[in-house]
């Protein structure tokens, strides 16, 4: 996944794109949350801190090409430390979360933002505000709304989303061995070899 360049597999003479997909955001504000709900259309109401990366493997149907989005879940590492730039690394797109009831989660975007102009600048910004099956107390709202808890607006993120991949990224294609995407390093060590790598599990 070097330049920006989406990883490309090809499956029974199908071509298949994986982009990587990270998604940002105060703690709280329903990143894990998003996941689950991508990955097992569910809403589990007291989400754990697991401390490890997780992930899914979401395919998206877009213009006859399966498109695979990894998407990736800090998994509550910001609540004790920063992320590390292994997280951020090869993104080509970070979803950027802020809660609508909480002001002080879209006023901290600004920093997610910061991070992702300096680890990984060739990634798509995606702005959502989620919990939107709540009542709204975010003035000046802003970017798609969701509501992991609903499902509402996450198959229209995904599919929007995709479609911007698509056009930023389909210029040069690809081909590697392995669909698997990994992940090094993503807690701690950052930059450093680690034996301690976690692979997509798709
Ligand atoms: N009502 C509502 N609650 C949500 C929604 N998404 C997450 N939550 C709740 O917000 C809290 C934090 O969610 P979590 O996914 O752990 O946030 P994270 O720290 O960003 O991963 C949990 O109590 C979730 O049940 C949503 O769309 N609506
Ligand atoms: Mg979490």
């Amino acid at each position: 996944m070097e330049n920006g360049t989406p990883e490309s597999l090809s499956l029974e003479g199908k071509e298949q794109k994986v982009f990587k997909v990270i998604l940002l955001g105060e703690v709280g504000v329903g990143k894990t949350s998003l996941l689950n709900r991508i990955k097992d259309n569910k809403f589990v109401e007291k989400t754990q801190i697991t401390m490890t990366t997780d992930n899914c493997c979401k395919v998206i149907h877009h213009n006859n090409q399966r498109i695979t989005l990894s998407i990736w879940d800090t998994a509550g590492v910001e609540r004790f430390q920063s992320l590390t730039r292994s997280y951020y690394r090869d993104a080509h797109a970070a979803i950027l979360i802020y809660d609508v009831t909480r002001q002080s989660t879209l006023r901290h975007i600004s920093n997610w933002q910061e991070d992702v102009t300096r680890y990984c600048p060739q990634a798509i910004q995606v702005l959502v505000g989620n919990k939107i099956d709540l009542k709204s107390t975010v003035e000046d709202s802003q970017g798609c709304k969701v509501s992991a808890c609903t499902g509402a607006g996450v198959d229209d993120l995904l599919n929007q989303l995709t479609a911007n991949l698509v056009t930023k990224f389909n210029k040069k294609q690809e081909y590697v061995k392995n669909l698997t995407v990994t992940l090094k390093d993503s807690i701690n060590n950052d930059g450093n070899s680690n034996n301690d790598s976690r692979k997509c599990s798709c």
